[in-house]
């Protein structure tokens, strides 16, 4: 990877990091994304799982999805790409991370600022009392109920749902006051999340994509970095401590 000298200055010289992550950053982690060659929803249909009315006509066959999706979860570790960016808190006063992900994988890499706009799959409540549990309740067969006799979800946005409102006026407050905001493996095409984006670019900030492939916000930014998050994110941090040693 060769970033220009002039790129490596204007990212150390910032104040105010964001990343913006999506599916991509743990796929390195064996984490299937949902769209693209490798995503899941190749095979199977969102709108099938991926909402509530779905929930609430088979919750046997959505909990099965997420039991399968959390057992995944369970047995991943972060990879080099989140490590990376827990990493960039030791270069720079400021750096939040605002995640599409419900994996968890950034708070076990370390990362302290962390706004989950989709969830979070390591937690559930009851649709009825809105009691929270964690995983302390029974997973065998079918959907698990509260003690209130209501069904259990889990803690995740589904299609049509509003996005946790702390979670998101905290995102927003942050793209909006970040002097560069990273775009790391995400297609950019669910909102409003994606409007982390625009927010940021309509404030000034400098937009830099990692991904594999071009995406839908490719044309938005200021700069693409195409390859694996799991190796740009590590290369980045070198470049920007040799760039800070070199002016010390
Ligand atoms: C790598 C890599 C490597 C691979 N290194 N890169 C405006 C316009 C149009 C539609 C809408 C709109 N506003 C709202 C909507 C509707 C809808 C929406 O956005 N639909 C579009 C898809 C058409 N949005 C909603 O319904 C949202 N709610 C809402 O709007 O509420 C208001 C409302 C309420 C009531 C009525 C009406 C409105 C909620 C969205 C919830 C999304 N939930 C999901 C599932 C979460 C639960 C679960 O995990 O099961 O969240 S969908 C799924 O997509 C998941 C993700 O977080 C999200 C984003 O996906 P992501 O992360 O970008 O992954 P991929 O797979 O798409 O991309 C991976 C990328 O990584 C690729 O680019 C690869 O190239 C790259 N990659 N390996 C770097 N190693
Ligand atoms: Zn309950």
């Amino acid at each position: 990877m060769t970033i220009e000298n002039d790129v490596i200055k204007r990212i150390s010289n910032a104040r105010s990091i964001v990343f913006f992550t999506g599916a991509g950053i743990s796929a390195e982690s064996g984490i299937p994304t949902f769209r693209g060659k490798e995503g899941i929803w190749n095979k199977l249909r969102p709108e099938e799982l991926a909402n509530f009315d779905a929930f609430m006509r088979n919750p046997a066959l959505v909990w099965e999805w997420y039991k399968h999706r959390m057992e995944i979860v369970h047995s991943a570790k972060p990879n080099a790409g989140h490590l990376a960016i827990a990493e960039m808190q030791n270069i720079f006063k400021e750096v939040t991370v605002i995640t599409q992900n419900v994996d968890n994988l950034h708070r076990r890499a370390g990362s302290k600022t962390i706004y989950e706009l989709h969830g979070n799959i390591e937690r559930n409540y009851c649709v009825k009392c809105k009691k929270f549990y964690n995983e302390d309740f029974d997973l065998g067969g079918g959907a698990p109920k509260c003690s209130c006799g209501g069904l259990i979800r889990p803690d995740v946005v589904w299609f049509g749902e509003f996005l946790p409102e702390d979670q998101f006026a905290a995102g927003e407050k942050a793209s909006r006051s970040c002097d560069l905001f990273f775009i790391v493996g995400t297609s950019g095409v669910v909102y409003p999340a994606a409007s982390m984006i625009t927010i940021a670019k309509n404030n000034g900030a400098y937009l830099i994509e990692i991904n594999i492939e071009p995406t839908e916000v490719s044309s938005l930014v200021n700069l693409s970095i195409t390859g694996m998050s799991g190796e740009i994110l590590p290369n980045l941090v070198k470049a920007i401590k040799d760039f800070r040693n070199m002016k010390d």
